[in-house]
């Protein structure tokens, strides 16, 4: 008989409710829930494939240790040994203990992808285990990502994470830049699979929308305006904007008047530019940049929001800052149909901090920020020789040879390494270089509760799902790992190897039994819940508080009110005052005017030299049945190639090429071969292609993935440019040149011999 879960998808920062529908352990159909408070049944695709990693035979359920044939290095000739939790722990904990003992703690670095944010019991895990590390070589995804906004937040709010949310349900203007939420479905802003019905809304009250971006995007098709702009060139875009918007007499900070500072510094910054050369620059002319900012100002709620496009480039920091002040400078910041803040219901913000330039790297001198240093600079901590080199590493739920620019250093880094464990369930093209692989269970056997994405909510919320199955026990074992057991026990483990102390050994085992057993992640959400905004707190008469028991007889999640003002009470910078112009943003203009404005040919396309031939920008694209380790899921994979190169027609002409014909791509790093789409939505002088592929690589145990390939977009990124200010890594406007194939390469077809339709026989169980 079948039955009906409730949870949410927790593939992406749109957290969607689905339903899914199953009979004993097995999934019979994952839908869209009707009754989900946030996403009104709207899902994705994604969703689906779910079902197929629940029952993926290649999804590890047992830890797995590399048996070294030569023990100074690994090699492809290694074997993998299937061994028990405790064997695997202990090696684990053994190694990095080691490397910590005989070459200092910063010897061992940490690095989590994009899963650990989805996932509440790795959150929790990773920041006790990060401590008891006592590395300074903390690294994540974030700076592959989305780590201009939170640079921008702590300079101008006071917190990283206090981050500002379209108010996209009430808002009349909506002036979006460099961001595709008909496929990626809204980051940053989770609205739940429905952004395009919400860009339709706001044009039926009569408001408008605008897409500023290199590709005329799937989400064009939902806008008044769409305007391409040269890659990397939005900062000068956005300067244009605020100058029109003071030199028309239309700035106006509205009821934060008195809770800014810096107004004056931004006046006079705004002076020094001028609109014509912007306009030459970026490819939008002064009358359109001019009419956008009016009608900006005059709109009765404006929005102007950008996302990877403008955070993944080599101003993004600027990028990000000037965003906001557009904002701010025309009384849009923490009103309705604004940017505002939602109140989460467990108050994450208290639970994490922010920082910037409290140490610095050991070979680039580069700054922390947050605690964290670049991606960008892991490989050179990792590869060059010197006292507290890089030696071990702690990697989770992240694949960073495929999602982290210049791949190929990460390759050659993670080939380097003395020691390396994974927390990850499948053995691909990062998790291989591991000397231990230890997998978590299995996307339906955990419980889910939205610690970090609530952050980006757009009405105030909450939900808690527990877990569908029981996991699945190997044998011989009495227990299977969350991300959090295996993060408790990790920890324990290295506690007790740092001491001889036989008593604090025990101890340590001691404590984290108790931990696994008493303060389990549903205990931290009741904790969480009770003393959040909406909780009891101490009060135990308070009527109506939200708790875990509420959360559990909701099973659709509980609607917390619209978004409210909350400034400046909620600010977190010390004076209370929204620092409108960080000396630190306004350091980094010199390098903007450096880079595009000193030279009178405006050479768009380099950051350094410009070398011979590349004469074309690279920009990245999603697409909407992908997302990076979903390439497990055969649903989502069968089909159609995605992995192409578009081109416009006139780029391809120029160059005589044909639609569908191999081209081999090439940077300063390297050169990759996909087949090419030529099309008209894209801006001339623009080629875009997917990433997060290039699978099929020696040593991966994860046919789907492997039986549709595709090429790694990073492997020919370049580590080189990077934002200076940020650290983030650009992966959009990589100067590029596309050539015909000489000699086709066979994985960059999808491969014929595995294909997933007949995986679909050999996998479903
Ligand atoms: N289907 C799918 N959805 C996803 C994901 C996924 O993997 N697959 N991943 C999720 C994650 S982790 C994230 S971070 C979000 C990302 O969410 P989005 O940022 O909305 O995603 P993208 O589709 O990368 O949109 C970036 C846009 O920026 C444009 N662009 C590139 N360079 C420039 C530039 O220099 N200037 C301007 N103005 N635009 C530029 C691109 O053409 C593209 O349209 O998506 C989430 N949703
Ligand atoms: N060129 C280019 N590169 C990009 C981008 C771009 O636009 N262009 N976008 C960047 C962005 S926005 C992002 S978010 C990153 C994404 O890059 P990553 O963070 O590397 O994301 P994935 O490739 O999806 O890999 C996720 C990993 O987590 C594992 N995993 C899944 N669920 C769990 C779990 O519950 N527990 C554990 N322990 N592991 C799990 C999967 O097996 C997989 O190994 O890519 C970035 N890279
Ligand atoms: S948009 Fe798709 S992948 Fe993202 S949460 Fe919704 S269903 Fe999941
Ligand atoms: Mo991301």
């Amino acid at each position: 008989m079948s039955k009906t879960h409730y949870r949410t998808c927790h593939l992406c920062e749109t957290m969607c409710g689905i339903e899914v529908e199953y009979d004993g352990e097995q999934i019979q159909s994952i839908r869209g829930d009707k009754k989900d408070v946030l996403s009104q049944g709207n899902i994705c695709p994604k969703a689906t494939g779910l079902q197929d990693i629940h029952t993926d035979p290649d999804r590890l359920r047992q830890p797995m240790i590399r048996r070294r044939k030569n023990p100074s290095h690994k090699s492809e000739d290694d074997q993998w040994e299937t061994v028990s939790w405790n064997d695997a722990l202990e090696f684990a904990a053994q190694g990095l203990a080691k490397i910590q003992r005989e070459k200092g703690h910063n010897a061992v670095a940490s690095y989590c992808g994009r899963s650990v944010a989805h996932n509440i019991g790795a959150l929790l895990s990773i920041e006790p285990l990060r401590r008891i590390l006592g590395s300074r070589n903390t690294f994540t995804g974030s700076t592959v990502d989305q780590m201009p906004h939170n640079f921008v937040w702590h300079h101008m709010l006071g917190h990283q994470f206090f981050g500002t949310v379209p108010d996209i349900n009430r808002t009349n203007f909506y002036l979006m830049i460099g961001t595709n939420p008909k496929i990626s479905n809204g980051a940053m802003m989770s609205t739940g699979a429905n952004t395009y019905k919400k860009f339709n809304d706001i044009r039926e009250r009569g408001g408008k929308t605008i897409l500023i971006d290199p590709r005329r995007n799937e989400s064009a098709k939902y806008m008044d305006e769409h305007h391409f702009i040269r890659p990397n060139t939005d900062a000068l875009f956005l300067i244009g904007l605020i100058k029109t918007v003071f030199s028309k007499g239309l700035a106006t900070a509205g009821h934060l008047t008195q809770h800014i500072k810096g107004w004056d510094k931004i006046e006079s910054l705004i002076q020094t530019f001028e609109l014509p050369p912007i306009a030459e620059i970026t490819g939008i002319p002064s009358a359109d940049i001019e009419r956008i900012a009016v009608e900006f100002a005059n709109a009765d709620g404006a929005i102007c929001y950008g996302r990877t496009g403008v955070s993944m480039v080599e101003f993004g920091g600027l990028c990000q800052w000037l965003m906001q002040v557009l904002n701010i400078v025309t009384g849009n910041l923490d009103r309705v149909g604004g940017m505002m803040f939602p109140n989460t219901a467990i108050d994450s913000l208290s639970l994490s901090a922010s920082s910037w330039d409290s140490y610095r790297s050991r070979v680039s001198g580069r700054p922390e920020f947050s605690g964290e240093f670049p991606m960008a600079i892991m490989h050179e901590e990792i590869l060059t020789p010197g006292e507290e080199q890089i030696r071990g590493l702690i990697a989770t739920a992240g694949n960073m040879v495929l999602s982290m620019a210049d791949g190929k250093r990460s390759e050659e880094a993670l080939q380097d390494l003395e020691f390396m464990v994974s927390i990850d369930f499948y053995l691909n093209e990062t998790t291989r270089f591991a000397d231990v692989i230890l997998p978590p269970v299995g996307p339906f056997e955990k419980s889910h509760y939205d610690l970090y994405y609530h952050l980006y909510d757009t009405i105030n919320w909450s939900k808690y799902a527990p877990a569908l199955f029981e996991p699945e026990i190997p044998e011989g074992e009495v227990n299977a790992y969350t991300d959090y057991e295996i993060g408790i026990e990790l920890l324990s483990r290295l506690a007790s190897h740092r001491t001889d102390s036989k008593l604090r050994k025990r101890l340590y085992r001691t404590l984290a039994g108790w931990a696994r057993k008493h303060l389990t992640v549903e205990r931290i959400i009741a904790l969480g819940l009770r003393f959040g905004p909406y909780g009891k707190g101490l009060n135990p008469f308070k009527r109506n508080a939200l708790s875990l028991k509420k959360l559990k007889q909701n099973p659709h999640g509980v609607f917390l009110g619209e978004l409210q003002p909350c400034l400046p009470d909620r600010l977190f910078t010390k004076d209370k005052k929204i620092d409108l112009a960080p000396q630190v943003l306004l350091d980094d203009i010199p390098r903007l005017r450096q880079r595009f404005l000193s030279d009178p040919t405006h050479n768009t396309l380099f950051a350094g030299e410009a070398v011979d031939g590349l004469d074309l920008q690279l920009i990245s694209r999603l697409t909407n049945r992908t997302l990076g380790w979903m390439h497990h899921s055969y649903r989502l994979v069968k089909g159609k190639n995605p992995c192409v190169l578009l081109m416009h027609h006139s780029d391809a002409q120029q160059r005589q090429l044909q639609d569908q014909q191999l081209v081999a791509l090439s940077s300063v790093r390297g050169t990759i071969e996909l087949p090419l789409e030529l099309t008209d939505d894209i801006m001339p002088g623009v080629v875009c292609m997917p990433h997060l592929w290039g699978h099929n690589r020696p040593g991966t145990r994860q046919r789907t993935a492997n039986a549709t390939p595709g090429v790694s977009m990073n492997d020919i990124t370049n580590i080189d440019v990077i934002d200076e200010l940020t650290g983030n890594a650009v992966v959009n406007g990589v100067p590029v040149k596309v050539t015909a194939a000489v000699e086709p390469q066979h994985q960059t077809a999808h491969n014929t011999e595995h294909h997933p339709d007949e995986l679909v026989e050999e996998f479903v169980r």
